[in-house]
């Protein structure tokens, strides 16, 4: 059978019966079906982006009736690696719908009915939102900040923001993509031609078929995760060339976010004059030199390090329990802990543990990493190391312990 092809269409009727400027919309790839594909494809990686980032918020900015659990350990090194994974991965997808439905923007006239007028309005959250998201996540992987305001604030709200749009989008869109999804794919006769544009790409053949295009962006994506994920999965690092981390590049074979010359910490670190002191709401306050400090029972464990821009490592971890700690010191039981690091200033000297946190039996402040005394860049001489938190709460040169 031969198909006659149809003549270009110059109108666009899916769902709001404008017309186009004229050419502004010749692909016939930009059908209704690849929109909803692309579109709840997106859906899903924003969603799962949404969970686990809301997660790891929680992680740092803990509610005092939702205490994070210290178990299981591994959970915050898989979510967050879940959480830039998929983040990544929507980048290409994306792109793809935005190049798909950029003509709506440009059509003319803007919008007939009051409906339509309050859709558009709409979709500027949504837009701007999924361009914002998906772009301070990557520089902030990527370690470049191009913007004056806080990361974790804008991130942090504009994810509310995006995540309320694409629920909104969804409410609008729903009759019209289910249609799309659930029609069954097939050379269509020109009878029952696209609504969009007369017929996909297969009969009009014009260039990049439907299913090519997805192709190459369900491509684009695998490529950019795998060439990302050697950053945390170790076995595949020599694959990691987009990772900015190696898992294997540092000190002692292990990463290093902020070392000990950047933090300012080094004569400190090194000072004899160095304690670790326990205090606050203890019956004997402790100041430990470093001998008294090694003379302590030390506990082994393997625990990840798994920082908030996805990197990870796993690795063998000694040194004393805080627990045993805070038991030497006749602390109070059942209270929240706060470590302060060396470092003078910035974000991440300090750090809290919830009672429960506090009282796992794999909590420490390691003074070994892999059975090797502690690199200086790795927080020498005690930092501390607990199951199921992120990097950014793994303080570095724990010099004081109180329980509050
Ligand atoms: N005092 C202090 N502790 C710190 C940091 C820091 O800048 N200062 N960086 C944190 C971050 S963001 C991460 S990911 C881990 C990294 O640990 P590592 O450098 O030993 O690999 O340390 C954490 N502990
Ligand atoms: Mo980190």
């Amino acid at each position: 059978m031969s198909l006659k092809l149809p003549a270009p269409v110059e109108r666009f009727t899916t769902d709001s019966d404008q017309p186009l400027r004229q050419g502004a919309y010749r692909s016939a790839l930009r059908d209704e079906r690849l929109a909803a594909i692309l579109g709840s494809s997106l859906g899903i990686l924003f969603s799962v982006c949404f969970v686990t980032g809301l997660y790891s918020h929680l992680q740092q900015h803990p509610l005092s009736w939702l205490p994070i659990p210290a178990r299981p350990a591994g959970l915050y090194r898989l979510s967050q690696g879940v959480h830039v994974v998929s983040g990544i991965a929507s980048v290409p997808v994306l792109i793809a719908k935005l190049w798909l439905v950029w003509p709506r923007f440009v059509s003319f006239p803007v919008a007939k009915r009051a409906s339509q007028v309050v859709e558009r309005i709409g979709l500027f959250p949504l837009v701007a939102g999924g361009i914002f998201m998906t772009f301070s996540g990557v520089a902030n992987i990527a370690q470049w900040y191009p913007w004056r305001f806080s990361f974790t604030a804008s991130h942090y709200w504009m994810a509310w923001v995006t995540m309320g749009s694409i629920v909104a989008h969804l409410g609008a869109k729903w009759a019209i993509a289910r249609r799309a999804l659930t029609r069954p794919s097939r050379r269509p006769a020109l009878a029952d031609a696209d609504p969009v544009l007369g017929t996909t790409a297969e009969v009009a053949g014009d260039g990049l078929s439907r299913r090519g295009l997805l192709v190459t962006v369900g491509a684009a994506s695998g490529l950019l995760t795998l060439t990302t994920i050697g950053q945390t999965i170790r076995p595949l690092r020599r694959l990691g060339l987009l990772a900015p981390r190696d898992p294997a590049t540092g000190p002692q074979g292990r990463p290093v976010n902020r070392g000990a010359a950047n933090a300012g910490v080094v004569d400190l670190a090194n000072s004899a004059a160095y304690r670790l002191e326990v205090s606050g709401r203890v019956a004997r306050p402790l100041s430990l030199t470093l001998d008294q400090l090694w003379a302590i029972p030390t506990h082994t464990t393997e625990l990840p390090i798994a920082c908030v821009e996805g990197w990870s490592y796993s690795a063998r971890w000694s040194g004393v329990r805080v627990r045993d700690l805070l038991a030497m010191a006749g602390a109070e039981p059942d209270r929240t802990v706060l470590l302060e690091s060396l470092e003078p200033r910035g974000a991440y000297r300090t750090s809290t543990l919830n009672a429960g946190q506090a009282a796992d039996r794999d909590t420490l402040l390691a003074t070994e990493l892999d059975g090797e005394p502690l690199a200086l860049d790795h927080g020498f001489p005690c930092r501390l190391i607990a199951p199921n938190r992120p990097g950014v709460l793994q303080t570095k040169w724990v010099t004081k312990v109180v329980v509050l």
